[in-house]
């Protein structure tokens, strides 16, 4: 139903401003990874799967990852989904057949453009190792004003276990690169920025976060680099923020990888299978309760 609306909605965006035609949910997937990604709704990047076990909330209704953005004038946060999509491309850079990289271009006219590029690598059937790279662009499109923007990502993985995950936030000045695995410690997922140093960042219980970017007022995010970067244990989610100035004509890009691993531990790994798939389930069904 709710992916109904959205569609027609699309089509009625696309009939009066002749944007290029977008899907709602993309999917990308390359070996035994497959991602799926929603253009047009803050689920944005909602599942992410690696041989068959669910890593993100999995739902429509919840971000696995996705982008929020503030920028001059504005009273809130908002997803970057609720901007004009004026690009959507898949491709099959490989030619094996299936699309592993995904454009996504969203563009206030006269303003700025927020360009995402997204890239999966999978590995062989019955191993568990995945990895998706991004690349983010924001382009200053004013001729006269400087940007002043304010862009977040927000992560929710939901590794398994009856007492979550935890989540370490590291990097000095900076805090580049985020840790997260669950507490049997044996599946791990890292991701690295490259390039565009983050200014803040958090790491809190569900839904902490998320609610600080979808209500009605100005948030940033908890700990200013380069404070203590957080750590937290539970159904715990992750955000950084990026705070940037950018000149007329200029533009602020950066990439980021992120990488899950099972580190094999013959003993636990069974049991790690077994809680991947039966706590995924519990989360997943405390949150729509
Ligand atoms: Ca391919
Ligand atoms: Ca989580
Ligand atoms: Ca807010």
């Amino acid at each position: 139903m709710k992916k109904y609306r959205h569609s027609v909605l699309a089509l009625l965006v696309i009939a009066a401003v002749a944007v290029p035609a977008g899907a709602v949910s993309w999917t990308i997937q390359d070996g035994n990874n497959i991602a799926i990604i929603d253009d047009s709704s803050m689920a944005g990047n909602y599942s992410w799967t690696v041989n068959g076990n669910e890593l993100y909330p999995g739902t429509t209704d919840l971000p696995g990852q996705w982008f929020w953005y503030r920028t001059t004038g504005m009273t809130q946060e908002k997803s970057v989904d609720t901007l004009p999509l004026t690009l959507s491309v898949a491709s099959d850079t490989d030619g094996d057949g299936f699309n592993d990289t995904l454009v996504l271009t969203y563009t206030q006219a006269g303003a700025f453009e927020v360009f995402l590029k997204f890239s999966i690598v999978g590995s062989n059937v019955g191993a568990f190792t995945g990895d998706i790279s991004e690349q983010i662009r924001i382009t200053n499109l004013s001729t006269t004003d400087s940007l002043d923007f304010h862009l977040f990502e927000y992560v929710d993985f939901d590794l398994g276990g009856f007492l979550g995950d935890r989540i370490t936030i590291s990097g000095t000045p900076n805090p580049n690169e985020a840790n997260q695995a669950d507490l049997m410690g044996s599946l791990v997922v890292t991701e690295t920025v490259i390039g565009g140093n983050v200014n803040r960042s958090e790491a809190e219980l569900f839904n902490t976060t998320l609610n600080k970017l979808t209500d009605g007022n100005i948030d940033d995010l908890a700990y200013l680099a380069p404070a203590l970067p957080p750590v937290n244990v539970g159904d715990a989610t992750w955000a950084m923020q990026w705070d940037r100035v950018i000149a007329v004509g200029g533009d602020f890009s950066f990439s980021k990888d992120k990488r899950v691993e099972l580190i094999p531990e013959p003993l636990t790994m069974l049991a790690v299978f077994g809680g991947v798939a039966a706590v995924g389930g519990y989360i997943r069904k405390r949150r729509t309760a």
